[in-house]
């Protein structure tokens, strides 16, 4: 794969996978090769931990504590009012993609209030997926800035909510997320193992390709 981590990343991912390793995971794979950071990110309620979860092959951490009502003053649950618990540092989880392919995954905090926590997190990663409300298009633009302003490279997961009150067609999604051209955006239900592991199979492939030579892109 023409894809390599700097050393940096890689010792970055090797130091924390041995950590993770130490506390009852499985062990890495023979066949690892590239060692992936990655930032799974998006705003409050959108589906990080859920999807962290859905794809771990490791047990995955969670730093996950009750709202509080100080925390409703200040957190939208516009769209999410039967959450009860939030992110309030990082998830993490692991998984072995096909081609020795390892993404260390990192899940981000979904408030504002987290902002402070997100240069350590960031630190080393290669890409992000961006996951998106359906319910709470708008509740992106912050993330997504971010991320842009980190210059990380990211792929967009749509996840549709059956309670969003309205459709919108993928013209538009990317309209409204002022989205490139090329920058990748499916559909996932961060439930669903094999809809988020597409999701970042798809980050995955757009990292290649910008690596590549432009001959060959
Ligand atoms: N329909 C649908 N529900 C989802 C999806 N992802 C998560 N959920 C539900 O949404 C709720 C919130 O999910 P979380 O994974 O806690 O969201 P989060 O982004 O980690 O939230 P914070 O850490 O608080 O920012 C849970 O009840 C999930 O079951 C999805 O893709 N589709
Ligand atoms: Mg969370």
């Amino acid at each position: 794969m023409a894809f390599a981590p700097s050393s940096t990343t890689s010792r970055t991912v090797r130091e924390v996978g041995e950590t993770s390793d130490a506390g009852g995971g499985i062990h890495l794979p023979d066949t690892a090769r590239d060692l992936v950071k990655i930032l799974v990110a998006g705003p409050f309620g959108v589906g990080k931990t859920t999807l962290i979860d859905s794809v771990s092959e490791i047990r995955p951490l969670h730093t996950e504590e009750p709202l509080s009502e100080a925390s409703a003053q200040v957190d939208d649950l516009a769209g999410v009012r039967d959450k009860s618990t939030t992110t309030v540092a990082v998830d993490f989880g692991r998984i072995s993609l096909p081609g020795g392919v390892v993404l260390y995954l990192f899940g981000t905090p979904g408030q504002q209030r987290f902002r402070a926590l997100w240069d350590d997190i960031a630190y080393g990663a290669l890409g992000a997926l961006v996951l998106v409300d359906s319910r709470r298009i708008d509740a992106s633009f912050d993330v997504l800035g971010l991320v842009e302003e980190s210059g990380l490279p990211y792929a967009v997961a749509f996840n549709p909510f059956p309670d969003a009150p309205r459709h919108y067609t993928e013209e538009q999604l990317r309209t409204a997320l002022d989205l490139d051209a090329d920058t990748p955006m499916v559909t996932c239900d961060a439930r669903d193992a094999d809809s988020s592991v597409d999701a970042l199979l798809a980050l995955v492939q757009h990292l290649i390709d910008r690596n590549a030579p432009e001959d060959d892109r």
